[in-house]
């Protein structure tokens, strides 16, 4: 199975509170109906492309906790309980043990003092890179690296580029030797061996998108980007992510896959 083959995910389905969730800049909040309606049909194309999807209730103590990439790490091996980064995210995790328990048995932990997000962990694959960042310490990077050693991948951790939120912002998998990246990822040159596509100008949030199956999924305000990646040979699946862009997140931040 390739990397980006799944049957499986988890989503969250987003609380009203979800419109304060955090944001690096003063983007007005997010509207909660079309956030929603994002969300249905992000959830919608993850089931169009093969996917079952185990959506879990809101928690409207949490407002970013429809972003359940970040709480977590799921990969076909096994699980790995993170420690978000963000103060107000920490509390989701123990809304994130159980599902993973029930679906993978066991759940490796990474102890206090150990933050890692999702958003970081870019799986490849021959390596799984982990991005340094303003969520993710040194302590947590190889806790992580050391679990997915247990769980038989080996990983990388490298330097997330300055001002950009999680790694996977910057970039995605496209196929297995083709990475979608914006240019201050291609230019901090950790991608050795890949092919590199790089976001136009003006389209460097297309950079958080997903590949799931046979289909590639990129926001739909990103038409130049589109183009580059069907003109590589995929298949293009166009979504809106207005109103989630507001909050810093994009296509992968939505869903655990395996
Ligand atoms: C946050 O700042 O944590 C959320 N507003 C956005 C999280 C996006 N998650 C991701 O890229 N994996």
């Amino acid at each position: 199975m390739r990397v980006f083959d799944f049957t499986d995910a988890i989503a969250r389905a987003p609380a009203p509170s979800v419109v304060h969730g955090l944001r690096r800049d003063s983007s007005p909040d997010p509207d909660f109906e079309k956030l929603r309606a994002e969300h249905l049909a992000y959830v919608a194309a993850l089931q169009g492309a093969g996917l079952t999807v185990d959506i879990l209730p809101p928690l409207d103590a949490f407002p970013d906790s429809i972003f359940v990439e970040d709480p977590a790490f799921v990969i076909p091996q096994g699980a790995i309980l993170l420690r978000p980064g963000a103060p107000s995210r920490l509390g989701e995790r123990e809304h994130t043990r159980d599902v993973l328990k029930r679906h993978f048995g066991q759940v490796h932990e990474l102890a206090d003092g150990e933050n890692a997000d999702g958003g970081d962990v870019l799986v490849t694959p021959k390596t799984i890179f982990i991005g340094l960042s303003k969520r993710t310490n040194r302590a947590g990077a190889e806790a992580l690296k050391a679990a997915l050693k247990s769980l038989g991948r080996d990983a990388r951790v490298v330097q997330t580029p300055p001002a950009i939120l999680h790694f996977k912002t910057a970039s995605s998998l496209l196929d297995e030797e083709t990475l979608l990246v914006t240019r201050a990822m291609a230019d901090s040159n950790v991608f050795e061996g890949f092919r590199l596509i790089v976001t136009p100008d003006g389209e460097e949030g297309a950079a958080n998108a997903l590949r799931v199956n046979g289909t590639v999924l990129v926001g739909d305000r990103f038409p130049q980007t589109r183009e580059l990646i069907r003109k590589h040979g995929l298949s293009v699946q166009s979504l809106a992510v207005t109103e989630i862009a507001k909050l810093d997140a994009g296509l992968s931040c939505m869903s655990l896959r395996w």
